[in-house]
């Protein structure tokens, strides 16, 4: 044997070739005393080996070895790959592997979830219980409770490969269009977005912050001359309440640049960035897309080549003549964004879309009023499939009036006084926008819960593992 093969690519072409593979043994199943199953399964892909008793190379000390490997064990398997004439029912691979020899790497302990079930679908589970399998649901708590043993799932093995995409493609795009990366502290002074959800500690008997975006210190780098920038980081917000899209700590993928002539150029961006994200991921990771549809079936999201951009004034004239009732300088709750997903969805064919020139009433200290009329705001959120991704504007680069802002927001100005003082020695118009990763990688997939894409997921109850 030359080389290892990955579970994922033994194919027919292989027929007859010894091969040598390392993965771990989903099932194991005897047939009497010469003859044992293994699904060996490599980073989601399985195939069948089969240990037959043979005169020269497998003995029945061996089989009967086999049979008692425990689920999950890490085994290398030295065999030929051989065709067989039926088809195989549950293995993603159509070959089988003739075991020639077996070496356990790393034995696994009895575990707490069965990884297949956790692997079904809603569809797959009613269909087993119907047919009488007896099967245990895994809930979330108890996947998260185990969370290594649940990311071993096809699903998750394409969630957390789709999230690194999202990051790679965010990071090339801005590249390609002049942008560099930089890293802002994650300590810092005072709350960053105003509000109380902020982690507050003790820094060497200073009071400080977790901070909840890189807000202050992206704009700083602004009046440094940075011109374009982004950062992917770790964001930290002190949610109280469980919602399916809140976490306490989560991915921000932020962009600051300058502002020729209009808050435009900055939603320009971000459709451009958008689409060219939807694109590669459908091109690039349909395995992985696929992996996910498998276990919690999604319909792929609906986006436009031109990304809409519309007011939020025509949005709450929408909702209005769809019959609900909205604030016109008040926000939009979660359920009134998700109805306006639906018209517009329904209006305009695209499940992606910005909304813009929102009330300033609603929009953090920092937010540029609008020119022509200072109820509103430069200011936009980006929708997908009805639940915000991302939250941008242009930027108050004037300090007298951003002191003024941030006082009539309640804010404690000496907590951001150095941020401030930036824009004494003159700042360039500017604006940007901020992403949370786990979100788009939630709503382009379909799926319900924001845990579901975060690693380790963090929430008001949980800090492990
Ligand atoms: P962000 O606040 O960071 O922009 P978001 O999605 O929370 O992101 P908001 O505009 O603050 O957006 O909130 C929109 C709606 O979401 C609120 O009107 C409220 O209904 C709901 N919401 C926001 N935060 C929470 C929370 N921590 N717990 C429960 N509901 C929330
Ligand atoms: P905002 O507070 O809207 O804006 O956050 C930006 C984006 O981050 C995501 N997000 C979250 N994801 C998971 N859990 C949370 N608790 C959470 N809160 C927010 C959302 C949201 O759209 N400084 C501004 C951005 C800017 O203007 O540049 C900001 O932080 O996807």
């Amino acid at each position: 044997v030359s080389h290892w093969t990955e579970v994922g690519s033994l194919t027919n072409a292989l027929e007859n070739r010894s091969v040598l593979i390392r993965g771990r043994a989903q099932t194991i199943r005897a047939v009497g005393k010469n003859m044992a199953f293994v699904v060996v399964r490599e980073r989601g892909f399985t195939v069948q080996c089969v240990a037959t008793v043979q005169p020269d190379t497998v003995s029945r000390q061996m089989v009967k070895y086999i049979a008692g490997l425990s689920r999950e064990s890490i085994i290398d398997i030295e065999g030929v790959v051989s065709v067989p004439s039926v088809e195989i029912k549950g293995t993603t691979q159509q070959v089988e592997v003739q075991v020639r020899k077996l070496y356990c790497v790393s034995k696994a302990a009895v575990l707490p979830i069965n990884i297949e079930d956790a692997a079904r679908s809603d569809v797959e589970i009613e269909k087993a219980l119907q047919a009488g399998e007896t099967l245990v649901r895994v809930n979330q708590d108890t996947r998260l409770n185990n969370r290594v043993l649940d990311l071993r799932t096809p699903a998750n093995q394409g969630i957390f490969r789709i999230q690194s995409q999202v990051g790679n493609i965010f990071r090339q795009f801005l590249i390609s269009e002049g942008f560099f990366e930089i890293h802002s502290p994650k300590l810092i002074a005072g709350s960053s977005e105003g509000g109380a959800a902020v982690f507050r500690l003790n820094y060497k008997g200073q009071e400080a912050c977790l901070a909840q975006s890189p807000q202050l210190h992206k704009q700083m780098a602004i009046c440094g001359d940075f011109g374009r920038i982004f950062e992917i980081g770790p964001v930290f917000r002190a949610e109280d309440s469980f919602t399916h899209r809140h976490l306490c700590e989560f991915t921000g993928l932020d962009v600051e640049m300058e502002i020729k002539r209009h808050y435009s150029e900055v939603m320009d961006l971000v459709g451009r960035l958008f689409v060219a994200m939807f694109d590669s991921l459908n091109k690039n990771c349909a395995k992985e897309l696929e992996a996910v549809a498998r276990q919690y079936p999604f319909q792929p999201l609906k986006y436009l080549p031109e990304t809409l951009c519309l007011k939020f004034e025509e949005g709450v004239q929408m909702l209005k003549e769809s019959g609900v009732e909205v604030d016109p300088f008040g926000d939009l709750n979660t359920e009134n964004e998700r109805k306006l997903g639906l018209l517009v969805l329904e209006k305009y064919g695209t499940e992606f879309y910005i909304l813009h020139r929102y009330p300033l009433a609603v929009r953090p200290f920092y937010t540029m009023p609008c020119h022509d009329n200072p109820a509103y705001s430069n200011s936009f959120d980006v929708f997908i499939r009805g639940e915000e991704i991302i939250s941008g504007a242009q930027r108050v680069h004037v300090p007298e009036f951003l002191t003024e802002r941030a006082q009539a927001c309640g804010i404690d100005v000496k907590t951001i006084q150095t941020y401030i003082d930036a824009f004494r020695y003159g700042a360039p118009p500017h604006g940007g926008f901020g992403v949370g990763l786990e979100r788009v990688v939630m709503l382009f997939c379909g799926l319900n819960n924001i845990r579901k894409t975060s690693l380790f997921p963090r929430d008001p109850l949980r800090l492990a593992p």
